[in-house]
């Protein structure tokens, strides 16, 4: 087959900014715009658009450490005229929840060590087990990874009879609250009807103590190994575990391994799997082929 014939390449001189310009266009997925601010930095060593953006980023990431601010509102706030934390205090219309983040500020920024996570685990325990002898609390997240410090403690509760952790979750905050250990309330939530979420503050007695997160989340004992999985985290490893349960042909979740779910090509889920059975943590880890990994090698 003959070769078709081919013009010669020819180059013409040129300024360099019109070679620069060419090659930055010629990068895959760098654009005219993105070639403009290439160009910029290269004639001025300076990108002008970023000026404003350095002058944003401390104050953004201080608006958006108060708890129930993401970086929308901090964003909002920012265009807005604030730069403070008093501004926000005095001029800034308030959730509820950021009215509390705000008040702890600096208190939900420190982070707690590991044996004050313990006393808080104990005092929720020790609650419970008053309302209701054989009721389980375990403190999850970070906590049971093993971490010297902890952002907030994660308690699970439930019960091995199958149904006393139904409705214990309000009682327990009340008797939390009498004793003057629940300071602030968050969120609420109850998921799929079965598990119960709360978010909230607390702080131990005592002198010089600072209000730490608690959030608590009751489930029935058959989701026991999956909510245990999921609390005890980390979030990239949750990640990580559901998306290989996917590759299997399975689901993941904080209530269940299920087997056999049907999903459109476009891998959305269509139809419901099967629920395994996952008395522990073990089965989960063993019906998805893995080697268990103990809490603390579950940072990835
Ligand atoms: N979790 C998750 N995905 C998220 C947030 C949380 O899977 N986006 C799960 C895994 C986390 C657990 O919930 O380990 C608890 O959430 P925390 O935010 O309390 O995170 P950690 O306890 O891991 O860390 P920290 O010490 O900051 O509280
Ligand atoms: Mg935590
Ligand atoms: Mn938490």
């Amino acid at each position: 087959m003959p070769i078709p014939h081919q013009e010669p390449l020819r180059r013409f001189p040129r300024g360099k900014k019109e070679k620069h310009q060419e090659e930055a266009c010629s990068i895959p997925g760098v654009g005219k715009r993105m070639a403009e601010k290439i160009m910029e930095i290269l004639e001025s060593g300076h990108l002008r658009k970023l000026d404003h953006i350095n002058e944003s980023v401390p104050v953004l990431e201080l608006f958006s450490n108060i708890w129930g601010a993401g970086t929308k509102t901090a964003q909002m706030w920012y265009q807005q005229g604030f730069r403070s934390l008093d501004d926000i205090r005095h001029k800034a219309p308030l959730t509820t929840q950021q009215t509390i983040g705000l008040k702890h500020y600096d208190d939900f920024l420190e982070r707690m060590p590991r044996e004050e996570a313990a006393d808080i685990e104990q005092t929720v325990l020790e609650s419970a087990q008053a309302l209701c002898p054989g009721l389980l609390c375990v403190a999850c997240g970070s906590y049971r990874r093993g971490k010297a410090s902890c952002g907030d403690v994660d308690v699970l509760v439930t019960h091995p009879d199958g149904r006393s952790h139904q409705g214990i979750l309000s009682r327990l905050l009340d008797s939390l609250r009498k004793q003057g250990f629940l300071t602030d309330d968050l969120v609420s939530q109850e998921v799929n009807g079965q598990q119960q979420k709360y978010l909230g503050v607390c702080r131990l007695p005592g002198p010089a103590r600072r209000h730490r997160r608690l959030d608590i989340i009751t489930v029935p004992y058959s989701e026991f190994a999956c909510a245990l999985l999921y609390f005890t985290g980390s979030a990239h490893f949750n990640r990580s575990m559901r998306a290989l349960a996917k590759t299997k042909g399975m689901s993941l979740s904080e209530h269940a391994l299920s087997s056999a779910v049907v999903r459109s090509p476009r891998g959305l889920k269509v139809g419901p799997g099967r629920v395994l059975p996952t008395p522990t943590e073990k089965d989960v880890f063993s019906l998805l082929g893995l080697p268990y990994r103990e809490p603390a090698e579950r940072d990835w």
